[in-house]
């Protein structure tokens, strides 16, 4: 009968619905300086959850090292500072920007892509793709 192929969408939905409580919205990767193997990705990620979710790693096939940055101020000069993780409140969204917090990309190698293919894990195991954009900024 056609039960396995109706059934095998809906164990997927089953097994993605954890994260079905966050929602990354206008991931983008900010075109890398000519000649440089380094840049960022920023986005809006949202929990619609009702408890605390935690963002661990980052990891993609176009890039060999992913950092979560934030910037401090240090004596009146912005600096970045990677931290181990970051955390989305219940109900909040955090936004990635520039000048503030952002995931570091190291040993980029170009051409990159227009669409990139992001992958985040958050700290109970769980992963999530994202699709980002490549966006160039003045
Ligand atoms: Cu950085």
């Amino acid at each position: 009968m056609r039960f396995s192929t109706l059934l095998a969408p809906v164990l997927m939905a089953l097994s993605a619905a954890a994260l079905a409580d966050i929602e990354v919205s206008d991931p983008y990767v900010r075109e890398p300086v000519p000649g440089r193997d380094m840049s960022a990705a920023f986005m809006q990620i949202s929990n619609s959850g009702d408890s605390d979710r935690v963002l661990v790693s980052a990891s993609a096939g176009w890039t060999s090292r992913i950092e979560i940055h934030t910037h401090i101020h240090d004596n009146g000069v912005m600096r970045m500072r990677q931290i181990e993780s970051l955390t989305i409140p219940a109900g909040e969204t955090v936004t990635l920007k520039p000048g503030g917090l952002h995931l570091m990309l190291f040993g980029l190698q170009p051409p990159l892509a227009q669409t990139l293919p992001l992958e985040l894990c958050f700290k109970d195991g769980e992963c999530m793709t994202v699709d980002a954009r490549q966006r160039t900024m003045k």
